[in-house]
């Protein structure tokens, strides 16, 4: 089909998540120029529940980058969180294990609306709603994205293409096979999570591991609880209506001093698989993967939308150096880079999910042996640390620094 209309950036950025915005206003504040092309609508994605929990170095990057404003008004700082096992509680204070770290309890779908906002008001581009979208001449100096838009086909010619699409996103698989390794690990379990009218049980984050599965009690404000159930992976939701969802998180979370789980109207409720995944390297001649498109964490660490933060801090970084250095170090060297972090992000969400989660496979070796480590971890100031540290966040690598 004749291509009835040419643009121009400097990045044409795929998906307008959080990889994307973020990558899409950090680079406008150096004064490089991107256009975002995204398959869904505006109110879709501003709806869209996601990720809860924002480690500090997230929270510094989208003050930095002055979109914080909201989430300080309305985000809640959590200084700890509480492990629960065997009936009893354990809070893991998070500020004096790592030397004053919190974690910022403000959710995906605000963050996405303050960054379109941002966008938008500085004169940014989204090409919402477009159609069959693909990537074309990633090797050349001259890489396009071609898609459908208003009804016209569109050819966007660009520098570098921003794969921020997520996992489902076509970024990726436009990358010959013999290029890409990729890693994978499933979990024989999903979480069933609900948005529900009920003040939070609790001022921080429990998460709880007993014999009947894994529960996690979230907020997302002080009147909205999030919370989940670990389940199968294809649980059918038609099988939970909500009484049986609050007698279960009740059930799971309960504690021997009795705790009592605040319920009210389920606003939403859906099953989430659980994945681990990695494919390396996470860029492609002039096309750079980041966020889900490179990489799936199960959100036990509550890591994946702070991978998608660093991801682009290092990717906006190598683009700005590109531009403003002529130097292609950094861009070279972007995969290497985010992969240090990935991995060992990915060990601590697998190291989370393992010690939280009933494995069916499990006899009760597997179980006692869980709750061991739980009680190593609780009593171990080395042992809760090494959590603490990986809860709020690890340090940004800042070889990539300009
Ligand atoms: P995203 O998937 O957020 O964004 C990709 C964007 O690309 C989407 O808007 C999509 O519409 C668009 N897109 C896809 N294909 C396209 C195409 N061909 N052309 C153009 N655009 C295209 N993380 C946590 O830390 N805690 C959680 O509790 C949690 N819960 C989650 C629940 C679900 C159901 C899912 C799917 C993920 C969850 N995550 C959670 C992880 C999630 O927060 C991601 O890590 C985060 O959204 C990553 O952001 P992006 O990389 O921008 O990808
Ligand atoms: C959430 O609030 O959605 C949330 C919090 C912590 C997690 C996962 C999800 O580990």
């Amino acid at each position: 089909m004749a291509v009835h209309k040419h643009l121009r950036t400097q990045v044409a950025i795929v998906g307008a998540g959080p990889a994307g915005l973020i990558l899409s206003h950090l680079l406008h504040l150096a004064g490089i120029d991107s256009i975002i092309i995204e398959t869904k609508a505006r109110n879709h994605l501003e709806e869209r529940i996601r990720a809860g929990v924002l480690e500090q170095g997230t929270v510094d990057l989208l003050n930095q980058a002055g979109v914080g404003e909201r989430m300080q008004r309305e985000g809640l700082v959590h200084g700890g969180i509480e492990l629960r096992f065997n009936g009893r509680s354990h809070r893991i204070d998070l500020r004096e294990l790592t030397g004053g770290r919190s974690v910022c309890v403000y959710p995906q779908h605000e963050i996405v609306k303050d960054l379109i906002s941002a966008r938008l008001q500085a004169g940014g581009q989204i090409l919402f709603e477009a159609t069959q979208v693909q990537i074309h001449d990633l090797t050349t100096n001259s890489p396009r994205v071609t898609f459908q838009h208003a009804d016209e086909l569109h050819q966007m010619d660009c520098d570098f293409i921003g794969g921020c699409d997520g996992f489902h996103g076509i970024c990726r698989p436009s990358i010959p096979s013999a290029e890409l390794s990729t890693f994978e690990k499933l979990y024989p379990f999903g979480w069933l999570g609900i948005l529900a009218e009920a003040v939070p049980a609790s001022q921080e984050l429990i998460y709880a591991n007993h014999h009947s599965g894994f529960a996690l009690l979230s907020m997302r404000s002080p009147s909205i609880t999030r919370a989940y159930l670990q389940c199968k992976p294809d649980e059918d939701i038609a099988a939970w209506p909500d009484n049986r969802i609050w007698e279960e998180l009740q059930h799971r979370l309960n504690t021997s001093t009795g705790f009592h789980l605040n319920q009210g109207p389920i606003l939403q409720k859906g099953v989430t698989a659980m994945r681990s995944f990695v494919c390396e390297p996470m860029q492609y001649g002039r096309l750079f993967l980041a966020g889900d498109a490179a990489h799936i964490v199960p959100p036990t660490g509550a890591k994946g939308l702070n991978l998608a933060a660093a991801d682009v801090r290092i990717l906006a970084s190598a683009i700005i150096r590109w531009y403003r250095n002529n130097a292609s170090d950094l861009s070279e060297r972007y995969s290497e880079i985010c992969l240090r972090r990935v991995w060992r992000v990915q060990h601590f969400s697998w190291w989370m999910t393992s010690l939280l989660h009933r494995f069916d496979s499990a006899d009760g070796f597997d179980h006692r042996r869980q709750l061991a480590e739980l009680e190593q971890v609780v009593n171990s100031k080395a042992a809760a640390t090494t959590l603490a540290e990986n809860y709020t966040g690890l340090p940004f690598d800042t070889s990539g620094e300009l």
